[in-house]
């Protein structure tokens, strides 16, 4: 495999700039607010005030009577369509709208149609709903208690906040090398509510034409395909008269992968008026409505030798869902992939059991680069790591290189069932220990701990999981994960790519362009990306956990090899030679031994279009496609190392250094994959330091804006320090693996461990994130000030 480092004109991979760029970076990107059909109405949500209350009545009458407004709808009339309830992603059913109970803040209650948005929003004003406030539960411990209120008295028979009970691992085993285990550590944590907050909020533009009856629905989503399926499902909706497009998206990150009651108003609101109806949150509505991430109440004991060898690992997880349990997840793994915790460590045994509870909170709990859980699983093990290091007076680098899985085990089959493609860990850790000059880091702590100034390094080592199906194991309701895709070379060498997955700012545009030019010499400048339109691309299940890229890219490498597999046959028709005769050099065939002789790929395609005659049953033109069903998911992995200040007076942490290897196997485009990485960094100090979505005893969602949600800019990020060793998947086509989440999965808990290691003087062992001055303050008052407790 080549790599073209030349910014100009690149064949395949390489750092090149961004072809979407020319768009965005002059405002010409073209976002589901953008659209203005003729004769648009615009959709208002009316939404609760109560976490919890029961719907007595709704009196639409003043609503209806405003001179602007062309519909009101309420769950009643839904209930008309069979739309009041839908199916969630897990087993569950949604409200779309609230008929007996709301059971969160910002449920959705009413939907008005109206002449211009301020209409449709003034009207909201006069519906008048009866409610009758009941107490909520917004904390998963209390919600499993016997006298809890019941929030899901909509499922007959039910009579507690239970979900579901889930386990994996080996117990028995589990539990026997923790009986026989030297040392056990046991840590309660919580990785708390925060939410991906992408810079475009949610919306759709729904369309049905009454001609012919062909309904387009433009939405804000991740997965267009898999949308239309479930609206042609759920609703009836014959299939081939539906369109699901995804423009421009402005940032999804989990947020946009589920369907969410504004999209299925808007066609409602579009089918009763016969209207283009456009639906757009604003960012409290985002905030409180839609799918946040993690709140996974984790209770983790580890098991090792006197000498540090990890021997077992446990979890006992109680997982917050929300009202609904409507987490974006393939269908039959409850907790997501959160089994994957022991991470990237070799050890004899390892259980987990997972309990999810409903609360008086937003559904979701799969969302924010997740990789449907691994960002949990990877921050309970790296900090069990680090409280073990902690016991055992043991640097942590040291710890984890003692344990990190060796090169030589690999494919290596985990505890509870994973099988990992590939790895090199040891060295990666050890170029990122190397970047950051770890051993001259300890020095300076030193030096500064006896000044009783607070430094603190922290080490993060994860394993990623991404690039779901194979399809026989991963489902979303019945759909296999694979995606389709299809490479057609025009008469003049000129291509097209058609996708079924979604860019939502990850750059597929130029990377899926530049994965056709490396299998097929054209260059990237002249391939088209097609994607987010169901007209016009092949099904697929669309773009999260960082599949893209492992099952998409497959499916281009694999499309693009048979274009050039086709070109070899029309080649040796035009030259009148033998197939076998041909010898293939990046964008052409020679005649074996004479590269005088041949053909380029722009020649070939016009013979495959031309009058050239073809061997028996080889069909004209030059494409290709596939549907691509990875046998696995990809393993991509990375060692972090983050180092703090924290100021012993305000309790401020400062992040003065990040040092990130990512191992992604080949880059496509490495300035594409820092970015990727970039970003997730960022994600990450977000939140270790400032972001969660929490709650009053009331059910009111205290992070609805931007005020009060924090999230991180320049100014609390330092300048990433990033490095790549690059380890090939064995069984992608190209050796390619995701990398667009790895970095919010596997920074976490590097803050996390650089924090608590700058606070080692004072003894603390553990805070929760996000640590705010007031969170790592109220840690420092734990215990006067100790020099002994330090690592070296
Ligand atoms: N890439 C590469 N070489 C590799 C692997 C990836 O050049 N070896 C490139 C890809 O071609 C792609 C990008 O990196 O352009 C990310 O690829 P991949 O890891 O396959 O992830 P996806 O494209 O499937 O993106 C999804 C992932 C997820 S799940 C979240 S959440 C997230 C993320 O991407 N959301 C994002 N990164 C985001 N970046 C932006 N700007 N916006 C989001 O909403
Ligand atoms: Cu979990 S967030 Mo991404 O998989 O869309």
């Amino acid at each position: 495999m080549t790599t073209t480092e030349n910014q100009a004109n690149p064949i395949g991979f390489g750092r090149m700039l961004r072809k979407e760029d020319a768009r965005f970076l002059r405002g010409k990107g073209n976002y589901v607010d953008d659209l203005n059909l003729p004769g648009m109405l615009h959709g208002a949500v009316l939404r609760s005030p109560y976490a919890h209350a029961r719907i007595k009545s709704i009196d639409i009458s003043a609503a209806q009577a405003h001179p602007k407004v062309k519909a009101v709808i309420t769950g009643e009339i839904l209930e008309t369509l069979n739309l009041a309830w839908i199916p969630s992603l897990s087993h569950d059913v949604v409200a779309v709208l609230a008929t007996d109970k709301v059971r969160f803040q910002g449920q959705e209650v009413a939907f008005v149609v109206a002449e211009d948005r301020y209409s449709a929003r003034d009207a909201l004003e006069l519906i008048e709903v009866d409610y009758e406030v009941l107490p909520p539960v917004v904390d998963a411990k209390k919600a499993l208690d016997k006298d809890a209120p019941v929030i899901r008295d909509d499922i007959a028979g039910k009579v507690d906040n239970f979900i579901f009970d889930w386990e994996s691992g080996d117990k028995a085993a589990t539990d026997e090398v923790f009986a026989n285990a030297a040392i056990v550590v046991n840590q309660d944590m919580l990785y708390p509510r925060v939410h991906p907050a992408p810079m475009e909020t949610c919306g759709a533009v729904a369309y049905m034409d009454p001609i012919d009856q062909k309904l387009t629905i433009y939405s804000t989503t991740q997965a267009p395909h898999a949308h239309r399926t479930l609206y042609a499902l759920v609703a009836g909706l014959p299939e081939h008269k539906l369109r699901v497009v995804s423009p421009d998206i402005g940032g999804g990150f989990g947020n946009k992968v589920g369907i969410y009651p504004g999209y299925v108003l808007a066609i409602v609101g579009s089918i009763l008026t016969k209207r283009p109806v456009k639906w757009m949150e604003d960012r409290s509505e985002n905030l409180m409505s839609t799918s946040f991430a993690r709140d996974y109440h984790m209770k983790g004991s580890i098991a090792a030798s006197a000498d540090g060898k990890i021997l077992g690992l446990r979890v006992d997880v109680l997982a917050d869902h929300g009202a609904f349990n409507n987490t974006a997840q393939p269908t039959k793994f409850p907790a997501g992939f959160f089994h994957v915790f022991t991470g990237s460590y070799d050890l004899m045994a390892a259980h987990c059991s997972v309990r999810g509870v409903y609360t008086n909170k937003a559904p979701g709990g799969v969302a924010y680069a997740c990789s449907f859980r691994v960002t949990e699983a990877v921050y309970l093990v790296e900090r069990m790591v680090d409280r073990l290091a902690q016991e055992l007076k043991m640097d942590p680098a040291e710890l984890r290189m003692k344990n990190l899985l060796r090169p030589e085990q690999f494919p290596y089959t985990s505890p509870t069932g994973w099988e990992y493609d590939s790895g090199e860990y040891p060295r990666a850790l050890r170029l990122a220990m190397d970047i950051a000059g770890y051993e001259e880091l300890r020095k300076e702590q030193a030096q500064k701990r006896a000044k009783g100034e607070l430094m603190g390094i922290g080490i993060s080592f994860f394993t990623e999981t991404v690039g779901a199906g194979p399809k026989r194991h991963m489902d979303i309701l019945g759909l296999g994960m694979a995606d389709g895709c299809e490479v057609r070379v025009h008469p003049t060498g000129k291509a097209v790519v058609r996708l079924s997955v979604q860019s939502q700012g990850q750059g597929h545009e130029t990377t899926f362009a530049q994965i056709v030019s490396e299998v097929t010499g054209i260059p990237p400048e002249d391939i088209d990306v097609v994607h987010g339109d169901t007209d016009n691309t092949p099904f697929g299940l669309g773009t999260y956990g960082s599949r893209s890229t492992p099952v998409s890219g497959a499916a281009a490498a694999i499309a693009a090899r048979r274009v050039v597999d086709k070109a070899r046959i029309v080649a040796s028709a035009m030259l009148e030679c033998a197939p076998e005769d041909l010898e293939w050099e990046k964008g052409r065939f020679n005649i074996k031994g004479d590269k005088s002789v041949g053909k380029t790929m722009a020649e070939i395609a016009l013979g495959a279009h031309g009058t050239v005659e073809l061997p028996e049953g080889v069909e004209g033109h030059l494409n290709a496609e596939c549907v691509y069903d990875p046998p696995n998911l990809t393993y991509p992995f990375g060692a972090y190392i983050c180092v703090v200040d924290v100021d012993p007076a305000t309790a401020k942490v400062s992040v003065r250094r990040f040092i990130a290897v990512d191992d992604c196997g080949p880059r496509i485009n490495p300035m594409i994959v820092e970015g990727q990485v970039h970003g997730g960094l960022a994600d990450g100090v977000g939140m270790a330091l400032m972001e969660v979505i929490a709650f009053d005893e009331d059910g009111n969602n205290l992070g609805a804006s931007f005020m009060d949600y924090l999230i991180p800019t320049s100014l609390e990020c330092p300048s990433w320090e990033t490095g790549a060793t690059v380890t090939p998947s064995p069984h992608h086509p190209l050796g390619l693996k995701g990398v667009g989440e790895s970095a919010t999965v596997g920074s976490p808990p590097a803050v996390v461990n650089a924090v608590i290691d700058a606070l080692a003087p004072y003894g603390v062992k553990h805070a929760d994130m996000p640590l705010t001055p007031a969170q790592v303050w109220q840690a420092m008052q734990g215990a006067p000030y100790r020099t002994d407790l330090a690592i070296q």
